[in-house]
């Protein structure tokens, strides 16, 4: 895994149904994301904060909210991180909310063609995000990223990354899901996307999910994380706009976060949707920081695992 990391805050709340997610860079910083890191000899660089066009709270425009705006934000994290992949170093983008993940995994995309390296995605979250103008319940973009980034989306937001789609549905893994909408259910199925649901890892267990997740990785795989806060169970993260209940509990979260640091092949991860106005003394944030580090390879003893 590459030692050399760099934050980048996407302070906005532009796709999400709810204010606050604007806050999520602040409370990680707060909750001391970059010193964690120092401190397992990891070379971080704090880069601050992208800007970005304010947040006008308005309806939906033909089924999209604010869709100008989301466009505006999500090319400047495209660029921001497509930089920080290009001098080698593995980003951590801080959202903000989730619709940006279409402007981080496009900059991925774009690097791992342009290296000849195959993309693995790991979408932790409580949500398929796979909604479009036509079936969405809300006009959220946040809820419609994973479909933007398979090319099912308005031009400006599918065109971001230079090619059309970004990237293809059998890249993608999405685990913790238990909340899918009607006509996203459908889509989820037609388009084929690999999905460890939470029926799933009741019966099967985290690690199956997890090793399913991470099956027949080539060696040369970038693998980019999406951790969507409110993956976690709402007992233990209430700091989310749209807490889902049900979901991962703290080990399962953990043994989740080290299975994939074994694989060694981290490249790139967002952590998004965090809501510091909806969370409780920053423990969401304390929490999600907590996991961040399993994910960069802190382990309970100094030994490689048994499996
Ligand atoms: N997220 N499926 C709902 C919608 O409005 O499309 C919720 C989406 C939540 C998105 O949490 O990143
Ligand atoms: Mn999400
Ligand atoms: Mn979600
Ligand atoms: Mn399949």
């Amino acid at each position: 895994m590459k030692t050399r990391i760099s934050l980048i805050g996407a302070p906005t709340d532009i796709g999400a149904g709810s204010r606050g997610a604007s806050m999520g860079p602040e409370a990680l910083r707060v909750a001391d994301i970059g010193p964690m890191l120092q401190r397992h000899g990891l070379d971080v660089e704090d880069r601050g904060n992208i800007a970005g066009p304010k947040n006008p709270w308005l309806p939906p425009v033909e089924g999209y909210r604010h869709l100008d705006e989301v466009v505006a934000w999500n090319r400047a994290v495209h660029d921001a991180i497509y930089g920080e992949l290009q001098r080698d170093r593995l980003p951590i983008m801080l959202g903000g909310d989730h619709c940006l993940a279409i402007g981080s995994i496009s900059a991925v995309a774009r690097r791992c063609r342009e290296t000849g390296r195959k993309l693995r995605i790991l979408w932790l979250d409580a949500h398929a995000d796979f909604n479009t103008s036509e079936i969405t319940p809300s006009g959220n973009i946040h809820g419609m990223p994973v479909a933007c980034l398979c090319g099912l989306g308005p031009k400006a937001l599918i065109e971001i990354g230079g090619q059309t789609p970004a990237i293809e549905p059998d890249c993608i893994r999405q685990i913790g899901i238990r909340s899918v909408d009607e006509g996203e259910k459908r889509l989820v199925h037609t388009k084929n996307l690999e999905v460890f649901d939470m029926r799933f890892i009741d019966e099967a267990g985290m690690r199956a999910a997890m090793e399913l997740a991470l099956d027949d990785l080539d060696p040369d795989t970038h693998l980019h994380v999406s951790f969507d806060v409110d993956f976690l169970d709402p007992e233990i993260a209430p700091g989310v706009g749209t807490t889902v209940r049900g979901g991962p509990t703290y080990r399962e979260a953990q043994l989740c976060m080290e299975m994939i640091a074994d694989t060694g092949m981290l490249g790139s991860l967002d952590v998004v949707e965090l809501n510091p106005a909806l969370d409780r003394q920053n423990q969401t944030a304390l929490l999600a920081v907590d996991l961040i580090e399993s994910l960069f390879g802190k382990s309970t003893l100094m030994r490689k695992p048994r499996r």
